[in-house]
């Protein structure tokens, strides 16, 4: 990193001491796990300038605009409509939950058995450790799951922050209620901002959000190629940035690398074999920088083909429709896009399932791992069915339960080498 954003961060309250040591084992982390890897896409030189520059521009970038007089909003949960929030000309930005280094903090105050995501987003504010977080005026927060949601409650001490109730059924009730939440979330974030959301203003971030998704779409469409273009690693990385990273930027940057790997796909050129086990990784979101399954099985000789979850298909995966005409249809077709995510935290949610078995067949998946993070009851509840489906339609399957720590990495890579031997066979 060249620039000294040094008073920056102390400007925005971060503890220097704790920061340096986070970056420091992150620049380690990527060198191994990113680095290392041969004949990658050259549009991911974007993707390690902005991991190496993490805290550093875009952070900046935020604080600008927050001197210019918008409002910056942080988010942990693809239920929150970025689109009402850039309507309102403020800033989403997707908070980051991945790492282990915030978890110790975090466990000072809230339960041990409690999700990694959970206590590593909390540790994050608690230790003044993420620019994010400090330069945000509200964190959203909901109601998916209740660790998530008890642990609001503390957060709130520490930070202004605001809870949408996402439904836990999809019945006309819930979805009356969700139509609810999204329209006072409107209200909520045309007070912080002071800026009214209008048709025009609320069509124009439809269309943004939208191409964000194309462009997503676009990218995981090449990783059905054989052989692949691209690690999933890498793949995961450009889901993990466009969470905060800027929209428009965004949407030209995953385009340009999907230029880039459509030519690849032409002349035959992958980054592994044509006959590496391509695996379809299923469950929890993995927030940057947990990149720790991905790395085991592709050091493995397996390719990660596909993420059904919330930093994969989940994120992108239906449009909004565009053509509200007034605030109130926009809201709706808002709400309705946003209750074909299929979380575990609805119940029931077997609409997941066949999303599952849809992109084992559209990915050419030879084996599915299902992850959930340890003490994630929803998803790992939600396992069991995903093992009878697969059973049934005859779908390898390894189901993995993790946390952040590295403990446990010897134990993953016998179970996911044991995995592709059986699928190999
Ligand atoms: S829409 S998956 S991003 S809630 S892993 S904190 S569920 S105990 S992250 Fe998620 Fe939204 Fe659903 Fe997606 Fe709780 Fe489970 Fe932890 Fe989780």
């Amino acid at each position: 990193m060249t620039t000294d954003y040094r008073k920056m961060w102390t400007d925005l309250g971060v503890d220097l001491k704790r920061h340096d040591t986070l970056l420091n084992a992150l620049s380690l982390i990527y060198e191994e796990v990113y680095l290392s890897q041969k004949n990658r896409p050259k549009g991911m030189g974007f993707y390690d300038f902005v991991v190496g520059d993490i805290h550093g521009i875009r952070v900046q970038e935020l604080r600008q605009h927050a001197i210019n007089g918008s409002k910056v909003v942080a988010t942990y949960c693809v239920f929150v409509p970025d689109e009402i929030i850039l309507a309102a000309d403020a800033i989403p930005v997707g908070l980051c939950a991945g790492t282990q280094f915030s978890v110790p903090l975090a466990e000072e105050v809230l339960p041990r058995n409690t999700c990694a995501l959970i206590k590593s987003s909390f540790g994050f504010k608690l230790g003044r450790i993420c620019p994010y977080v400090q330069t945000s005026h509200l964190i959203v927060g909901e109601t998916t799951c209740d660790g998530k949601k008890k642990m609001f409650e503390i957060l709130g001490e520490y930070h202004p922050i605001y809870i949408m109730e996402v439904p836990n059924k999809k019945t006309q009730l819930s979805r009356d209620l969700w139509m609810g939440e999204v329209t006072a979330f409107k209200q909520v974030i045309e007070k912080l901002s002071r800026n009214e959301v209008t048709v025009d203003k609320l069509a124009q971030a439809i269309k943004l959000v939208n191409d964000r998704r194309r462009a997503l779409q676009r990218l995981y469409n090449t990783r059905k190629a054989r052989p692949v273009p691209l690690s999933g690693k890498d793949a995961l990385l450009v889901t993990q940035v466009a969470f905060y990273d800027d929209v428009a930027r965004c949407i030209q940057q995953v385009n340009t690398l999907c230029d880039e790997v459509e030519s690849r796909i032409a002349s035959g050129d992958g980054v592994f074999p044509a006959n590496a086990p391509r695996i379809l990784i299923s469950g929890s979101p993995m927030a940057i920088p947990n990149w720790k399954l991905h790395h085991i099985l592709e050091t493995a000789g397996a390719v990660v083909v596909c993420e059904e979850s919330c930093t994969g298909t989940r994120y992108f995966s239906d449009l909004v429709p565009e053509d509200g005409g007034t605030v109130e249809e926009q809201l709706r077709n808002i709400a309705e896009r946003y209750l074909q995510i299929h979380c575990a935290c609805f119940t029931p949610n077997d609409e997941r399932l066949d999303d599952i078995v849809r992109l084992v067949r559209e990915y050419q998946v030879d084996g599915v791992v299902h992850y959930n993070l340890q003490f994630c009851h929803t998803y790992a509840n939600e396992a069991v069915k995903v093992e009878r489906i697969l059973a049934k339609e005859g779908i390898p399957l390894l189901r993995i339960e993790s946390d952040y720590s590295d403990e446990d990495v010897g134990q993953l890579r016998t179970r996911v080498d044991a995995f592709l031997e059986m699928i190999r066979r």
